[in-house]
């Protein structure tokens, strides 16, 4: 099967984001990755005309907290869509199942509750260059990837009454 490296995404594809008001939550775990990620997500908003005043950055300590961030964005502001970032590590112990598992349902439970796009940027790496390759490396960055998702999500959203065939 051929894989598509999806940070070589065609920019024409991609919505215009002047007016769109985003929130970029990102973990304080493994730093050297969600900050690259963070990084790419935010410049990414910027070319496809985001306003700098419509991006709300936050951190929280680790990806299990993404869940709780993006619902106090979400129910607290007036935003359209959250980009959530995390990196999670496989070590020696079952953290790394937990924490998958919760942050996958948590954030898909979010965006049901609040019917808004959340978008997983979270990489479930077995090691440190694995999410680094993913971080702006050999395999692109996830996190421009999360910007472009939320980009045509959000389009998806203010649009889908002209998009439906009835
Ligand atoms: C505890 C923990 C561990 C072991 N590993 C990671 C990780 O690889 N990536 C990450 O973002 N966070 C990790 N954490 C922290 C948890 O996400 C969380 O912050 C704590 O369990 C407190 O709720």
């Amino acid at each position: 099967m051929k894989k598509t490296n999806l940070s070589d995404f065609d920019n024409k594809t991609v919505p215009n984001g002047k007016g769109y008001r985003i929130g970029v939550v990102a973990a304080e775990w493994n730093p050297e990755v969600t900050d690259a990620m963070c990084k790419g997500a935010v410049d990414t908003l910027r070319e496809h005309g985001v306003l700098k005043k419509d991006i709300t950055v936050l951190r929280v300590p680790g990806t299990f907290e993404l869940t709780t961030a993006a619902d106090l964005l979400l129910s607290r502001t007036q935003i359209d869509a959250v980009i959530c970032i995390g990196c999670v590590i496989q070590g020696e112990t079952r953290h790394f199942e937990f924490i998958c598992q919760a942050v996958s349902q948590g954030l898909t439970n979010v965006a049901v509750k609040h019917s808004r796009p959340v978008i997983f940027s979270v990489l479930t790496c077995d090691t440190m260059q694995q999410a680094l390759d993913r971080a702006g490396g050999r395999h692109g960055n996830k996190g421009v990837e999360g910007a472009v998702t939320a980009l045509k999500m959000i389009h998806l959203d203010r649009n889908i009454e002209y998009e439906l065939p009835f």
